[in-house]
């Protein structure tokens, strides 16, 4: 049997339209889901959307709709662009479905049961933008007098009935948890910043609200719905089918990774776990919290008119470019600046002159110079040797670097590679063997085949398209192209089709 691995997006507010932020983090799960898939894993990749709350409601009636007709139409916008950025997601879901409220009112009751949640009142702060309470000391006043989050989110005051969540008595275990296991989340600054956080001390969580109605019903309580985000959580087991354990999806909790941006950490990181452990329910292995993306410099927003629709990228520059450029500029823990011109740069840089040239140089000379079949290998030089080395090891070293998910320095590792590749062919000159020793030239020729097909078969999950592209060229055939085939060279006279150019210069308009 396969053995399991389960990963997640955040689920998407539909109160806007997406942007690249959206998209990087369907796009990096994506490559971490194509990549275990290819190293033999039984995959489930989940995204989706977060369809209630006060946020939703209002962005839905501001838009002259009703919450459904409002939420059917932002969600199918998400949808359409987890397929346009070629994300391979296994399922997506809405928090608005009724499997998504029975298995919240699940959750709830079992959390009652277990003794958990109290009836109280909640009088405090909190801020519709971000979806959550504050502590008076955390507040400080903006320029235009507003009292505002640590986000900048403006607050207001309320004073409501609600059910609290006894998250306090948790935090000791949460504390043993995490230091416990390192891996538990990432980056390792992260996972600091969340000790320094419980060092603090952990108070009870509101966990339902009665001034609205757009939410999962509490259960046995119909004044209450149920605070945004113990609902929106809970989707990563709705998923699966909980509450039925024997639903067959059920085998793949607890989740492997759960993606995030760094806004979204504390919610994944602390109230996760700790509603988990008083569910009795086994606690994810890792959350990992990205880094945020400016552009130009600014802060992606509506009132600047900056807000970039990810499809236009991809229509303008291809999707695996853009993909390429999103997880290679900068490393995943940390912020990200995107420019048209940083894109263009990578793209021409790294994908036409050195994959692509490296890929069209060595193909075109072997249908002009080689019958356009895999060459003969012949006897193996030191030079030989250094690229078959690199080459045999790159899935063995890249592979924990992508556990880690680092995925800049693991492309950065098969670039290193791609420009062994590069100095080889400079140095070895099959231009110059074919007048003075066809044998070697063939031999050379054939190193170089070997180390594309290698670099084309790690680089799938990144570039899905380009990558199948480049090994139809490459001769390899569709069944030979997971991890486990890497050490099966191609055969000697396989034929190869003509090829032609994987990424073309981008040139900008005059
Ligand atoms: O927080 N840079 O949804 P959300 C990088 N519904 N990533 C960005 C980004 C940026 N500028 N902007 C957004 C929610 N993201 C909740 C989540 S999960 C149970 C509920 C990405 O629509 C990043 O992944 O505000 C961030 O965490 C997420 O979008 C927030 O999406």
């Amino acid at each position: 049997m396969k053995p399991t691995f389960y990963i997640t997006t955040p689920i998407f507010y539909v109160n806007g339209a997406p942007h690249i932020g959206h998209a990087y983090t369907m796009i990096a799960a994506d490559v971490m889901a194509r990549f275990k898939r290819l190293d033999g894993y039984d995959v489930f990749f989940l995204t989706g959307t977060d369809e209630h709350g006060q946020k939703v409601e209002k962005a839905a009636i501001d838009a002259g709709k009703t919450p459904q007709q409002f939420t059917d139409e932002v969600s199918a916008v998400f949808r359409d662009i987890a397929a346009r950025m070629n994300v391979s997601n296994d399922a997506f879901i809405r928090t608005t479905e009724p499997r998504h409220y029975k298995a919240s009112q699940a959750l709830w009751e079992n959390l009652i049961e277990a003794g958990h949640i109290y009836l109280g009142g909640y009088e405090g702060w909190y801020a519709i933008r971000d979806e959550a309470f504050y502590d008076e000391s955390e507040l400080t006043t903006n320029a235009q007098g507003q009292r505002v989050a640590p986000t900048g989110a403006p607050v207001e005051f309320v004073t409501e009935p609600s059910y609290f969540f006894r998250m306090s008595a948790f935090r000791d275990r949460l504390v043993d948890h995490i230091e416990a296991n390192p891996e538990f989340i990432g980056p390792a600054a992260r996972r600091n910043e969340v000790l320094g956080f419980l060092k603090g001390g952990l108070t009870d969580l509101s966990i339902s609200r009665t001034s609205f109605r757009w939410g999962v019903p509490v259960p046995g309580d119909n004044a209450h719905v149920m605070y945004v985000w113990l609902d929106a959580l809970t989707n990563y087991l709705t998923a699966l089918g909980y509450p039925d354990d024997e639903a067959p999806d059920m085998r793949f909790w607890p989740a492997d990774l759960h993606l995030v941006g760094k806004d979204i950490l504390r919610f994944h990181a602390v109230i996760w776990p700790s509603l988990l452990m008083a569910a009795g329910l086994p606690l994810p292995k890792r959350v990992y919290a990205h880094g945020w993306w400016t552009i130009e410099g600014e802060k992606m927003s509506k009132s600047i008119g900056n807000v970039i629709d990810p499809r236009e990228l991809a229509d303008t520059f291809g999707a695996d470019p853009l993909r390429f450029f999103l997880l290679r500029e900068t490393s995943f823990g940390s912020d990200g600046d995107y420019s048209r011109a940083a894109l263009v740069r990578r793209l021409n840089v790294e994908l036409a002159n050195d994959l692509g040239n490296l890929a069209q140089r060595t193909l075109s000379f072997v249908a002009k110079n080689a019958g356009g079949v895999m060459p003969k290998r012949g006897p193996t030089t030191e030079a030989d040797s250094v690229i078959a080395t690199m080459c045999s090891e790159l899935h063995d070293i890249i592979s924990p670097i992508i556990d880690r998910q680092d995925f800049s320095i693991a492309l950065e590792t098969i670039w290193v590679a791609i420009r062994a590749g590069n100095a080889y062919i400079d140095q070895q000159a099959p231009w110059t063997l074919r007048k003075i020793d066809p044998v070697r030239m063939e031999a050379v020729l054939a190193n170089l085949l070997d180390l594309l097909r290698v670099v084309s078969t790690l680089l799938q999950p990144f570039m899905p398209d380009s990558m199948a592209r480049m090994l139809d060229q490459l001769g390899v055939p569709p069944g030979q192209r997971e991890f486990a085939a890497l050490a099966t060279p191609l055969p000697e006279g396989t034929a190869l089709p003509p090829p032609e150019g994987v990424f073309p210069r981008f040139v900008e308009a005059a």
